[in-house]
């Protein structure tokens, strides 16, 4: 098989750029290693910044996101039993954020492109990314129960954390910055009508709470967990008595139980590779880097990588110049490197750190009041999860 753009992974920057490509008239392909059963069960992100939106509106994928998506003005920080309001619009000039589960963003995706194509090949695993330095770098997969290739001019790996694209740098051709947080999110899925109208971050002594929905019917709720910890030591009534506990105000409040549907656990971690490129190999959204998912961004930054790469591809179709291709990983690492810091600094702010004391926990809380004391440092945390502007 022969391609002009070999996209490994077939989640969301693999699937929107897919999208962008088509548009531009530059022909792809995408091998996802998955079946299309798991990849369409899979429960991830949730909150999505109007730059997405737009991205998503832009290729064509955002009409059921049009009428389903939950439309969010604010957030709602929790902690010392009281609740305030961080209001996006006014502290933004009217910048809001919309809920829309991955799940159904990747449904919608994987929709379009039966439909319409780029060609997308499930249970495809991608073993390698040959001769990346060369003009004609080879993607080397598993299908059908052989071994293919695909011969590209240029190969993205959109393969996730844990794909095979970043493994084709050679050592010495980039470098890996990581942080490992010492505690985890336990993430359910409950049938019941959230019991807030925005999203809920709570810091609490006995830890971090996030309340998150999927629809009027549906909540979504993470609890700070230690790591190692397994979702099967924790039975139903043990996360709704923690989850209450967590959310607890003086003023009158109860959280709504029902029936559990799913229950993970997930490590805390960020990590950024840099460069994002190497020879004719580009890197895109979780394969380049992960953030912890306190600020709402893994997914945001997937798509703006992908955008910005769109747009490098569209300039060399139409106009020869690799320019914009040669700028890509700076570019991009720019915003990524913003969303890192987002992202760690609401994760230190509302997670307890398991060994740290009453100055660290007075600390929080000062910052915690801090921003709901002063409508600039409120504007700072607005601006950065709304998400920062887009390169032009
Ligand atoms: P994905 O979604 O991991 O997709 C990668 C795809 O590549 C496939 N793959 C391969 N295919 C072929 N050959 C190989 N060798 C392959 N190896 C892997 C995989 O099967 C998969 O289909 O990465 P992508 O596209 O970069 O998208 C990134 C997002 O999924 C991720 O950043 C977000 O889910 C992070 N995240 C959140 N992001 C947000 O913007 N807002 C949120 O509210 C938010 N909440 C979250 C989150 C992530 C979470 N978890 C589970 C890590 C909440 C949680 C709990
Ligand atoms: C979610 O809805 O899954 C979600 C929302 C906000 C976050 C993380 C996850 O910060």
């Amino acid at each position: 098989m022969r391609t002009t753009v070999g996209i490994i992974g077939g989640g969301p920057a693999g699937l929107v750029l897919a999208r962008f490509l088509h548009r531009a008239g530059i022909d792809c392909v995408v091998l996802e290693s998955r079946t299309r059963e798991y990849v369409l069960g899979r429960q991830r992100a949730g909150m999505l910044e109007q730059g997405t939106v737009d991205a998503l509106r832009a290729v064509g994928a955002a009409r059921r996101l049009d009428l389903e998506g939950l439309v969010h003005h604010g957030i709602e920080l929790r902690f010392d039993r009281e609740r305030h309001h961080i209001d996006f619009p006014v502290l933004t000039g009217g910048r809001t954020v919309t809920v829309y589960a991955q799940t159904e963003l990747v449904k919608d995706l994987v929709a379009l492109q039966l439909a319409a194509g780029p060609p997308l090949l499930f249970a495809a695993e991608a073993l390698a990314v040959e001769r990346p330095e060369s003009d004609a770098p080879v993607v080397r997969f598993l299908h059908e129960g052989r071994e293919q290739t695909l011969v590209c001019d240029w190969v993205v790996g959109c393969d996730g954390s844990h794909g095979v694209a970043r493994a084709a740098f050679p050592a010495g051709a980039g470098r890996t910055y990581t942080h490992d947080f010492p505690y985890s999110w336990l993430g359910v899925l409950a049938d019941v009508p959230p019991s807030c109208e925005e999203l809920v971050y709570a810091r609490h002594e006995r830890g971090f709470a996030l309340h998150s929905m999927r629809s009027p019917r549906v909540s979504r709720l993470y609890l700070q967990v230690p790591n190692g910890t397994r979702a099967d030591d924790w039975p139903d009534d043990r996360i709704w008595d923690e989850l209450a506990a967590r959310f607890a105000l003086d003023a009158d409040w109860t959280l709504n139980r029902g029936p559990i549907t799913s229950k993970a656990v997930t490590p805390m971690r960020g990590q950024v590779h840099e460069p994002m490129r190497h020879g004719r190999l580009l890197l895109a959204g979780d394969a380049a880097h992960i953030v912890p998912p306190t600020g709402a961004k893994g997914l945001n930054l997937a798509v703006s990588d992908v955008r910005v790469l769109a747009r490098a591809f569209t300039a060399l179709h139409t106009t020869g110049s690799t320019r914009l291709l040669d700028g890509y990983s700076d570019q991009c690492l720019e915003r990524v490197w913003q969303a890192t810091r987002f992202s760690c600094d609401m994760t230190r702010m509302l997670h307890v750190q398991p060994d740290g004391d009453a100055f660290d926990h007075r600390m929080q809380l000062a910052r915690l009041r801090r921003i709901t004391a002063s409508r600039h440092a409120a504007a700072e945390l607005a601006a950065n999860y709304t998400g920062l502007p887009l390169p032009p």
